[in-house]
């Protein structure tokens, strides 16, 4: 069985799996990576005055880790420049947040020639290997100049763009002619692979083809839909765990029969935070009846505090946290509860469990994991209900939620209202329909499947062998 180099920007692999912070997609890559006895490698997180290339090869719980420290004109101008300041905000519709400098994307190029240089001498001629998201888009590229005639795909974890937006990007062109030096790209939805394709045909003349190739520069790629999901046992397991109970029974006693409703997402412009807490706001405003009855926790941990924008964003909704909990606060009743902190994968499970509403609204989202980690942790005999954006890429499956506009706060107090009136059976039956979803589509059979696709990319594979844009796993 040949090997599995997995490439990110940061290698999540956890150190001690028991310990119960590691994500679903860290552990999911981590137990592939087990079984082929593969290789997990990115950046260190560290920096080193004068780029040397070195590798530092670790065993966490049984996964070969190789790191490189870079140069903090790499970090600046690739990682919190190019990626975070430009492909990031670009790729979330944001052009208003795109920064253009040519630096960023000069040390974008840089950096991604750097990893691959360092990735080649590692490379097995059986190893396939899988790239992660937008920081190493060109990393294929880098890795044929040097030779690797290896099977590589590339799985993008974010939305991709319309053609309007992407075009303003100085070299798209060149950016999207790099992808077709995979034998595989992946997306979370139809939506985002139909753009890409768009984009193919429009400004590169390609074609699409049925079985899921697309021909441009000259060039074949394949194409598929690889919607992500959890690791729904492992979440179970969380939510019933001891810190999971006592998660639970600590929220619910600290609810005091308050109708919760809960949001957890990074601090990041994409997750519509802002617009959240005005649509909280408007029912507040909209259901005096309600005010004291209901609350919202919201966890948002603090992400890419290097960048202005993120810090400007804090500041707002710090504000808004405050303006709510003032204007609507009593003695005995606190609005909001918004917190920047993390916490591990049961007490979170615990938490959800304890809510009667998740409120996953994000302006665009590649998928948005949250929304399926509320769902699987609720009550079978009592769940909550889930209103969840239609710019999340997980809107394409969660069709049993309530899907709103993000940016309407009439929409979302409506919506809010609803949730919170609805009866038994109508939440029984929407939580079946999203549960069924939710374990159809784990974190293990969007791997297995990619791994799958991947392998048989680079043989020659007939129709029918990658998913295209009629067919998803
Ligand atoms: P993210 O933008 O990070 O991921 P998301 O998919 O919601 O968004 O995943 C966030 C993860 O962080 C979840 O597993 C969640 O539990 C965890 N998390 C959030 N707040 C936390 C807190 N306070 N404490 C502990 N954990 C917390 C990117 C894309 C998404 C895509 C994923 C996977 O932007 O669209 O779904 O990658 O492909």
């Amino acid at each position: 069985m040949s090997r599995l180099i997995v490439v990110s920007n940061r290698v999540s692999a956890p150190r001690d799996p028991a310990a119960g912070s590691a994500g679903g997609l860290a552990m999911a890559l981590s137990a592939a990576l087990r079984k082929y006895e593969g290789l997990w490698f990115g950046w260190s997180g560290e920096t080193v005055e004068t780029f040397t290339g070195e590798l530092q090869i670790e065993d966490r719980a049984g996964v070969t880790v190789a790191l490189v420290d870079l140069e903090p004109q790499d970090v600046d101008e690739y990682y919190n420049g190019y990626a975070n300041k430009t492909l990031w905000p670009l790729f979330h519709h944001r052009i208003d947040l795109t920064a253009y400098e040519r630096s960023f994307g000069e040390g974008y190029e840089r950096t991604n020639r750097r990893f691959a240089e360092v990735l080649a001498p590692l490379i097995e001629p059986d190893d396939i290997i899988w790239i992660h998201d937008y920081h190493m888009i060109p990393m294929a590229r880098d890795l044929r100049r040097l030779g690797i005639t290896n099977r590589i795909g590339f799985f993008l974890h974010t939305p991709w763009p319309a053609r309007q937006l992407l075009v303003t990007l100085p070299h798209h062109r060149r950016l999207v002619e790099s992808m077709f030096d995979y034998d595989l790209v992946g997306f979370h939805t139809e939506e985002w692979l139909g753009l890409f394709e768009r984009y193919v045909e429009v400004e590169a003349n390609g074609t699409v083809h049925a079985d899921g190739v697309i021909e441009a520069f000259g060039r074949r790629v394949r194409a598929g839909v690889f919607p992500i999901g959890i690791d729904v046992d492992g979440f179970l397991e969380a939510r019933d765990s001891p810190v999971g109970s006592r998660t639970y029974d600590r929220m619910a006693a600290s609810a005091a029969f308050r109708t919760m409703i809960v949001g957890v997402d990074r601090l990041d412009y994409s997750k519509g935070l802002e617009q959240r807490m005005l649509g909280y706001e408007q029912f507040l405003e909209d259901n005096s009846d309600r005010r004291g009855q209901v609350f919202l926790l919201q966890v948002t941990p603090i992400s890419r505090d290097d960048v202005d924008t993120y810090q400007d964003i804090r500041a707002r909704l710090d504000a808004l946290a405050g303006r709510v909990n003032g204007a609507y606060a009593d003695m005995d009743w606190q609005p909001v509860r918004y917190l920047n902190r993390t916490f591990r994968r049961d007490q979170l499970a615990g938490i959800y469990r304890a809510s009667r509403v998740g409120l996953v609204t994000p302006l665009r989202d590649g998928m948005n994991l949250v929304a399926k980690e509320w769902v699987a942790s609720q009550d079978p005999r009592d769940p909550g209900v889930l209103i969840l954006s239609r710019f999340a890429g997980a809107a394409e499956q969660m069709t049993s939620a309530l899907l709103v506009n993000p940016f309407s706060r009439e929409e979302l107090s409506d919506a809010i209202k609803r949730a919170v009136d609805m009866p038994l059976d109508e939440r029984l039956s929407r939580w079946r329909d999203l549960m069924a979803v939710v374990r159809k589509t784990d974190v293990s059979l969007w791997r297995d499947a990619f791994v799958k696709a991947l392998r048989k990319a680079g043989q020659g594979a007939g129709p029918g062998d990658v998913p295209s844009s009629s067919q998803t796993i």
